[in-house]
């Protein structure tokens, strides 16, 4: 099939809905929790929403509009390189300069809720990736890789920030998903990429450190992950055009085979 051809089919499926466009965000709101650093940071803003007007302008025909404010890193959003000391030197690492190409691609969805549900801080392993190749194959180049943990099910603040104790990565996974898998990125079900306790591994916030470090992307607090194939589905990820963006708030949209 040509590419032509490959973008016909996606039409046709989209027109069938033989492909499903599965929407990976959640809503932001005043209420959207937003990650609790130790007291000696700076903290990020929640969501705040001002009205311009509500219907209520003088003159001729009416409007409602809202100013928004938030920090980069709330709700479901997206990590730059630009983000973590260790890829604030990459070229191309904001949200304004990273190739669009980069946005698209394949997603590989590690399901790991039966043990967060036991384990609020349960890890992704070297281990854990090994299993899953060994019965969906090998994880592509370039090509995202999800930690399902179902813990965007969990529907007050405090259950979701749990205290910081929170499931994630380990350092060794992140290094073998870049060095040896060359990924796009790792995205979670959390408030951030890391685990809540992350802070105080080997490598500290493995995710960041490492993934940024290589000029690769973080995903933060998806939901629906239990709506994807382990593999098949493809991911749009496209973060607002900030100038010089750490991250930014964003939807994710996967389509997904039926
Ligand atoms: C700043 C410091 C630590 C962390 C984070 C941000 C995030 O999780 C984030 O949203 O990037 S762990
Ligand atoms: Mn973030």
């Amino acid at each position: 099939m040509n590419s032509a051809q490959v973008l016909s089919g996606l039409a046709a499926g989209l027109a069938s809905g033989g492909i499903e466009v599965v929407d990976l965000s959640v809503t932001l709101s005043p209420e959207t929790p937003v990650i609790r650093l130790p007291d000696i940071f700076a903290q990020s803003p929640g969501v705040s929403f001002e009205a311009i007007s509500e219907y209520d302008a003088p003159g001729a025909g009416t409007w409602y509009w809202r100013t928004i404010r938030m920090g980069e890193h709330t709700g479901t959003h997206f990590d730059a390189p630009v983000h973590w000391t260790t890829g604030k030197d990459h070229a191309a690492n904001a949200t304004d300069t990273i190739a669009p190409q980069r946005l698209v691609g394949p997603a590989c969805v590690i399901d790991k809720s039966a043990e967060a549900a036991i384990n609020p801080d349960t890890l992704l392993t070297v281990e854990d990736v090994h299993a899953w190749e060994a019965q969906h194959g090998r994880i592509p180049a370039g090509a995202w890789v999800l930690m399902r943990t179902d813990w965007s099910k969990r529907d007050s603040a405090e259950d979701f920030l749990n205290d910081s104790h929170t499931p994630g990565p380990d350092s060794a996974v992140m290094r073998f998903l870049i060095e040896q898998r060359d990924v796009q990125g790792f995205g979670v079900e959390t408030v951030g990429t890391d685990a809540g306790q992350a802070g105080g591994f080997d490598v500290p916030f493995p995710c960041h450190t490492l993934m940024h470090g290589a000029n690769k992307f973080g995903l933060a607090s998806l939901a629906n992950l239990d709506r994807l194939p382990p593999t098949g589905a493809i991911i749009v990820a496209a973060p607002l055009k900030l100038k010089n963006g750490s991250g930014s708030p964003l939807r994710v949209i996967a389509l997904v085979p039926r």
